[in-house]
């Protein structure tokens, strides 16, 4: 994926928002962590499938909260001029007394992020994979219903909280992991080595993502967002992941 990297001066972010792109661009990569990136859409614009309230408290009040802490931790450990998704690569390269905080709420940021962004109002863009994205999908699963049956299932199954991923393997294919909590298939060395890819598209399955709506009933949610899913930023992942 294309990296950006944001300046800063005495710790303001002087670059723009990337999440400023439209949604069918490529999925961004966060900036650094101190401003919460806006939503690419109205908080009521993926209605009736996710509600306008979950939408505005998971992403000003959670989304918020994670970059309020990493920015704290990066502060304390003297880590500046990075980026987001560089860093939650990279723990291991870190300061030891970020690293937690790198995890769960670095973690945190690139997940909602991406997460925004592979979201867009049901109808707005294309209403599956199309071209080489479609071509890999039928390659690593036979056909889209199969790939979205074995992701359901991941987000069905995985205990408490966390995310089901599409993911693209080093070695070109495709395969859906579960990680726990803020956990992302990028984080080598954290997450096992069959979960380990670049993500296409993911789902948060934290209650918080869907319980005002559907309380207990996760499946109905997850199937509920698949018509919101923004197949326009799923295929620049795929096309970025490439490289
Ligand atoms: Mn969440």
């Amino acid at each position: 994926m294309k990296r950006r990297h944001f300046v800063t001066t005495g710790g303001a972010v002087v670059a723009g928002s990337l999440l400023d792109a439209a949604p069918a661009e490529a999925v961004p990569d966060p900036g650094l962590p101190l401003a919460l990136p806006k939503l690419p859409y109205p908080p009521e614009a993926l209605e009736p499938h996710i509600d306008r309230l979950t939408m505005t408290i998971h992403h000003g009040k959670h989304h918020q909260a994670y970059i309020t802490k990493l920015g704290e931790a990066l502060t304390a450990a003297g880590i500046k001029n990075t980026n987001a998704r560089a860093l939650i690569e990279n723990i291991g390269k870190q300061p030891a007394q970020a690293q937690t905080a790198i995890r769960n709420n670095g973690g945190g940021h690139v997940n909602h992020t991406w997460f925004w962004n592979w979201m867009a109002p049901a109808g707005s863009g294309p209403a599956g994979p199309e071209g080489p994205l479609l071509t890999a999908i039928q390659t690593s699963f036979g056909t889209v219903e199969n790939m979205k049956k074995a992701f359901n299932a991941a987000a069905a199954t995985r205990f408490g909280s966390g995310w089901a991923w599409l993911v693209r393997k080093g070695n070109g294919k495709l395969a859906i992991v579960s990680t726990a909590n803020q956990d992302n298939p990028l984080m080598k060395g954290i997450v096992p080595d069959t979960d380990y890819g670049a993500p296409l598209l993911g789902i948060d399955v934290w209650e918080h993502a869907y319980y005002l709506k559907y309380q207990n009933k996760r499946p109905d949610y997850i199937t509920a967002w698949w018509n919101v899913v923004n197949w326009g930023a799923v295929t620049k992942s795929f096309g970025n992941s490439a490289g």
